[in-house]
């Protein structure tokens, strides 16, 4: 084969590869130190500045690293037990919003995500309310969302190409006027799958290889 054949069918293979060259991907999406952003509610609190911190859970919420994540109880302050901050009851205001925001590749992707609250959660995706706080109290919230093993809201959701944002607004509901009775916290464990295009640098070192093959070939044959 000559060498303006080898070039051109590595072109030929270049572009076929182009057209598919896509790597899936699925992320974490878990609770954890520092891991989101997050901000107080003005209603409660003078400064609203908020930084998540890993908190020792009840001993009846889910325990920490659901479905084996790395995912961990947060809260802007030792809310947790042992702790030496007492969350403020909200009664019907959220304490703590957290917000998790990603992006999604051209060809779409979807969430799957599990998220758990002492005493309870509201969880919004892109604004729209996707699980609304329970006020009933029975071991914190009486329902989903609550702390309980089998009291987490589910967020599955197909997603298009783009910016998404999760919202968590955690609500202390208890009445417990120490820490260890009326600990606050959120824990969510999940992953975002999509597909994204793959990095230049790679397309570049692919194309780089199969041109030094060819010389190789090229200088072979003379
Ligand atoms: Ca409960
Ligand atoms: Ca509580």
């Amino acid at each position: 084969m000559k060498l303006k054949d080898i070039i051109v069918t590595i072109l030929g293979a270049c572009a076929m590869l182009g057209a598919t060259f896509t790597v899936a991907s699925a992320a974490p999406l878990n609770s954890g130190p520092g891991s989101a952003s997050c901000e107080l509610n003005s209603n409660l609190f003078v400064d609203t500045s908020c930084t998540l911190e890993a908190i020792t859970p009840h001993r009846l919420w889910q325990s920490n690293n659901p479905d084996g994540s790395d995912a961990v109880w947060v809260s802007y302050a030792n809310t947790g037990i042992g702790g030496d901050t007492l969350a403020p009851t909200s009664k019907g205001d959220w304490v703590m919003k957290i917000t998790e925001t990603f992006h999604i590749g051209p060809n779409g992707g979807s969430i799957q995500m599990k998220v758990w609250a002492d005493d309870t959660a509201g969880i919004y995706l892109n604004g729209n309310l996707m699980a609304a706080p329970q006020f009933g109290q029975n071991v914190c919230a009486d329902k989903p969302v609550g702390c309980e093993p089998d009291e987490f809201y589910f967020l599955d959701e197909l997603l298009s190409a783009g910016t998404h944002t999760i919202e968590i607004y955690g609500y202390q509901v208890g009445t417990g006027k120490t820490v260890d009775s009326n600990p606050f916290g959120v824990l969510y464990a999940g992953s975002i799958t999509g597909e994204v295009p793959a990095p230049p640098a790679l397309t570049l070192f692919g194309l780089a290889g199969l041109g030094l093959l060819a010389r190789r070939r090229a200088a072979a044959q003379r």
